[in-house]
């Protein structure tokens, strides 16, 4: 069944999408939602207009009761191995994922637009721990000012798609373009770090969810075969367990990180509390961590781990590798 929009439905939506307030898009909106055939065909569309304006109408309250907010930002200073910024459509399950790897506790909910704001969780791997922030939507009309600041400052990001949603595809690609638009580019492999480059590429997993879903098998085709060339795709049920555990080691495994453990001389490792460095630290930039006058008083150091005999005295410039275990002499 076709939803026959009329013209003039059709001019408001031309409007809506020109407005630059919220103010200007709820006007649009409610033109639109009086202007739409209101039967069967048309539920979905009406479903859309509804979240819509009610996401509009709190974005103004919120504005209203706040109009300091109307700048604000958000900074999550980084812990652990690295940070990750989890975005994607609405309903996706962003909020599901950080409350299945971590302890925060985000709403989760079965409708759209339930996030406003962003929540940091520690998920645990092994002995180390990774940052994860869960954040609102994003779609073709609407994504909060502070989200590409918050994307741009994460070690990497999540892509998370829907494999409920027969129109994942569509929307994911909606989140990919509204980033790109503010020269935040999600992407599978970076270059090399450039800081001053007026576009950020942000390395990406694609997370593919629900595949508990009716169907979610025959989406997930699509979605290996438009997405697969740009960006690795893991695979999961948030709701139900299936895939996450291996989920936690991917998101580990690529931050690209080394752990490193050290010990005092005569005394056992301390294996409790890894330092973890990019991989391809040597030795001195890792004492540099530890306390940053090693780098000017080290005079050697032993190591344990990799490559090396144990115990074997190591120069400034040795490459760290994972599980090294670092005996620093001052
Ligand atoms: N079947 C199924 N449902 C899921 C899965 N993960 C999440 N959900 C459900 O999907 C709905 C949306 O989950 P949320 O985590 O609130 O989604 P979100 O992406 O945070 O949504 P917004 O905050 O609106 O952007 C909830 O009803 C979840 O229970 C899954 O793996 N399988
Ligand atoms: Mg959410």
């Amino acid at each position: 069944m076709a939803v026959n929009l009329t013209p003039q439905y059709l001019e408001a939506e031309a409007e809506y999408k020109k407005a630059q307030t919220p103010e200007e898009k709820l006007g649009c909106l409610k033109t639109m939602w009086a202007l739409v055939p209101k039967h069967k065909a048309s539920e979905k569309l009406q479903a859309e207009l509804k979240s819509k304006i009610a996401q509009l109408k709190d974005q103004i309250e919120q504005l209203r009761a706040h109009p300091k907010k109307a700048g604000i930002s958000y900074k999550f200073p980084k812990q652990g191995a690295g940070q990750y910024v989890v975005v994607g459509a609405p309903n996706v399950g962003k909020s599901r994922l950080l409350t299945r790897l971590t302890r925060a506790t985000p709403a989760v909910a079965a409708y759209p637009f339930t996030t406003h704001e962003p929540t940091a969780g520690m998920m645990e791997w092994e002995d180390v721990k990774v940052q994860l922030i869960d954040t609102p939507p994003i779609t073709a009309d609407v994504m909060e000012g502070w989200m590409s600041s918050l994307v741009r400052a994460a070690d990497a990001a999540v892509l998370m798609v829907d494999l409920a949603d027969d129109d994942c595809i569509f929307a994911a690609q909606a989140v990919i373009d509204r980033l790109a638009g503010v020269k935040t580019v999600l992407t599978g492999q970076p270059p090399d770090d450039e800081p001053d480059a007026p576009i950020k590429q942000v390395r990406t997993l694609l997370v593919a969810n629900k595949i508990d879903a009716d169907g979610a098998t025959d989406r997930l085709e699509i979605v290996r075969e438009v997405f697969g060339p740009r960006f690795p795709i893991h695979v999961i049920s948030a709701e139900h367990g299936q895939g996450l555990e291996e989920l936690r080691t991917t998101l580990y495994k690529s931050l690209n990180v080394v752990r490193v453990y050290t010990k005092q001389p005569g005394k056992p490792p301390d294996l409790t509390s890894p330092y973890t460095c990019k991989a391809g630290t040597t030795l001195i930039e890792m004492a540099a961590l530890v306390h940053r006058d090693f780098a000017e008083k080290l005079k050697s150091a032993r190591l344990w781990g990799t490559g090396v005999h144990d115990g074997q005295s190591v120069g400034r410039d040795h490459v760290l590798h994972d599980k090294d275990i670092v005996e620093l002499h001052v």
